[in-house]
């Protein structure tokens, strides 16, 4: 039942559409990006602007942008968000799996703007689970300090009554005020205006309640101890020329990986694997 197509995606970018009994998914070579996951039955679990770009040198707005080896823009850095999201990766694999599992393996080739004898894979997994793993292998002769995320944007019927939980009594980042320090006292963030905050040493598990769809949706990961929480809300999403001006109702980022103050030094020879399984159940 479980079947791989290569097709032209948008803007002409080659894109693998995979099958399973299940659900179906979208992955463009373009910085590895997954930007569809659906389940037979369900409204797609990812969100993707439909004013998205799909040009080889900008990112692809929604799905799960690949965040290495930065977050955000440091000031010394070119861009923002790393280097990977915009480069094109290559399929290395695809395998069925147990279960109705399909999974591609996709390697990023090396480039002089990359850090030298650093590799990456990047795995993606469905059946009616979505499970993607960012895996960084250091080849060099020297310990190697980065950060990663996987930048999910999650559909949700009306991300004014959605609400994301799992982060209370957590330790966050501000960044709508300079990255000040603060502590969730809340089970349930909700929105009525933009949130944009990176919690630290977070617990593996996050899940968005989102009654508009009637649907749970369940973040689980590994080896990940930030979880950045983001909706543009109303002017951020006037000013972003790839986003519609009302799509931050559709929406909202739950990113896992390893940002701030919980960047990663992977040691000479050794290697680190972010995983993060989205699944998704009716609303209890
Ligand atoms: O998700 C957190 C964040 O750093 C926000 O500050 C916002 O900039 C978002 O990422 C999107 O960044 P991008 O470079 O994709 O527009």
């Amino acid at each position: 039942m479980s079947r791989v197509e290569f097709r032209t995606g948008q803007g002409g970018l080659p894109k693998l559409v995979l099958q399973t009994a299940a659900s179906t998914a979208e992955i463009y070579l373009h910085g590895a990006s997954v930007t569809h996951y659906q389940k037979h039955g369900e409204p797609p679990l990812l969100f993707l602007s439909s004013q998205s770009r799909f040009q080889s040198d900008g990112p692809i707005r929604g799905g799960i942008p690949v965040i290495f080896p930065w977050f955000g823009k440091p000031a010394d850095k070119p861009l923002q968000h790393g280097l990977v999201r915009t480069r094109s990766w290559q399929l290395a694999e695809i395998e069925t799996r147990a279960g109705d599992q399909l999974r591609a393996r996709l390697t990023l080739p090396s480039a002089p703007e990359l850090p030298a004898a650093i590799r990456l894979e990047y795995t993606v997994t469905i059946s009616a689970e979505l499970t993607v793993e960012l895996a960084v292998m250091n080849e060099s002769q020297q310990p190697f300090t980065f950060e990663n995320c996987l930048h999910t944007y999650f559909a949700v019927g009306d991300v004014r009554q959605a609400s994301v939980h799992g982060l209370r009594g957590i330790d966050y980042l501000d960044s709508l005020a300079a990255r000040q320090r603060r502590t969730e006292a809340s089970d349930a963030i909700r929105f009525s205006g933009e949130v944009d905050r990176i919690y630290l040493n977070a617990p593996p598990v996050t899940e968005i309640r989102d009654p508009g769809l009637r649907r749970t949706i369940r973040v689980e990961t590994q080896n990940a101890r930030s979880a950045v929480v983001w909706n543009p809300w109303i002017a951020k999403s006037k000013a972003m020329p790839d986003f519609g001006d009302d799509e931050y109702l559709r929406m909202v980022c739950v990113e896992s990986g390893n940002v701030a103050e919980n960047q990663l030094t992977l040691p000479a020879g050794e290697s680190c694997r972010l995983q993060v399984a989205i699944s998704s159940a009716p609303l209890a």
